[in-house]
């Protein structure tokens, strides 16, 4: 019996750089996510949205655009993933911009400690979301939640876990990215982060990429999936606020979710940045429904035990 999951929608653009991600939630209603995953025989429960503070779109002030609403929102969303995982749940967060991952990834952390779970991050992403006040080029905190997660930045948000750092940068697995800042580049390699860029898929594959991003897991794992939506080429996946060109394809994208699928680990996961502003006929949110699929072990019908 797999775990019941909890949907909760966190209907926000306030980390952002462009409006647009708050209407992410609906759209993947929309795109009937519930009854999907329940075709598979999953119990699905939607705990609906969270409310925060509104999007003020101001400028940033010290190199943080929307600090103190961008806290808010994190401790709201810290709560509702640490609830879900209490009750033995997989919550999926919906987005809403990347920012939030800092309370789901927070949550999730905390209770891998309290459960003496050994805690796994597979960072699925165009961008390595790991930049600084000062080496960010625009502000926007959907570009740091991993550095937060990591313990760098504002301490109201690197303090939201029982611990700080909330998790340590040798369970970090990044995959897909192509787009990162100089500073933040010095940085990730600082932090000795795990990348696999698209480079690395180019050259090697996404199923030797995916053997490597999964190596070691044991039965006492918790994996948890941070997927934004930007990870995918913007040819399939036009409703991001930040497309950038040569991201995996259709075929490469449905492989990675059905080898996280395979390990059976999956605990948690956060589908951000979809924006239906910038969308196709709901296209994008229908492609992460249909991701998602794989992800929950779709293709493993196929199989023969
Ligand atoms: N995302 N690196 C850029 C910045 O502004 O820091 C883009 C970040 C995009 C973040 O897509 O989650
Ligand atoms: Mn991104
Ligand atoms: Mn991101
Ligand atoms: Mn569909």
């Amino acid at each position: 019996m797999s775990k019941p999951i909890t949907l909760i929608g966190a209907p926000t653009d306030i980390g952002a750089g462009m409006r647009g991600a708050s209407m992410g939630p609906e759209a993947l209603r929309v795109a009937d996510l519930k009854a999907t995953l329940e075709s598979h025989g999953l119990f699905v429960e939607d705990l609906g949205n969270l409310a925060g503070p509104s999007n003020p779109w101001s400028p940033p002030v010290d190199g943080y655009r929307h600090l103190d609403e961008v806290i808010a929102w994190n401790h709201h969303v810290h709560d509702a993933v640490l609830g879900a995982l209490q009750q033995g749940s997989l919550p999926i967060l919906l987005g809403g911009d990347h920012s939030l991952a800092i309370g789901s990834i927070s949550a999730v952390a905390r209770h891998c400690r309290a459960q003496g779970k050994h805690l796994r991050v597979l960072w699925l992403d165009a961008h390595a979301d790991f930049n600084t006040s000062v080496i960010t080029p625009s502000g926007n905190l959907h570009g740091m939640p991993l550095a937060c997660l990591c313990g760098l930045g504002p301490t109201e948000l690197t303090g939201l876990s029982d611990q700080r750092p909330a998790i340590d940068a040798a369970a970090i697995r990044q995959i897909g990215i192509r787009s990162v800042d100089l500073g933040e580049k010095q940085l990730v390699h600082r932090m000795g982060l795990d990348v696999f860029d698209m480079r690395y898929i180019d050259e090697t594959g996404m199923r030797h990429t995916m053997e490597q991003a999964l190596f070691g897991l044991d039965e006492n794992t918790h994996l948890h999936v941070s997927f934004d939506v930007d990870f995918l080429d913007p040819e399939i996946a036009p409703g991001v606020g930040t497309t950038v060109p040569g991201g995996p394809t259709y075929r490469e994208a449905q492989l990675c979710m059905e080898m996280i699928a395979d390990t059976g680990r999956l605990g948690s996961l956060d589908v951000m940045e979809l924006n239906p502003a910038l969308d196709l006929r709901n296209k994008t949110a229908d492609l992460a429904v249909d991701l998602l699929e794989s992800l929950f072990g779709k293709s493993t019908l196929m199989r023969r035990a």
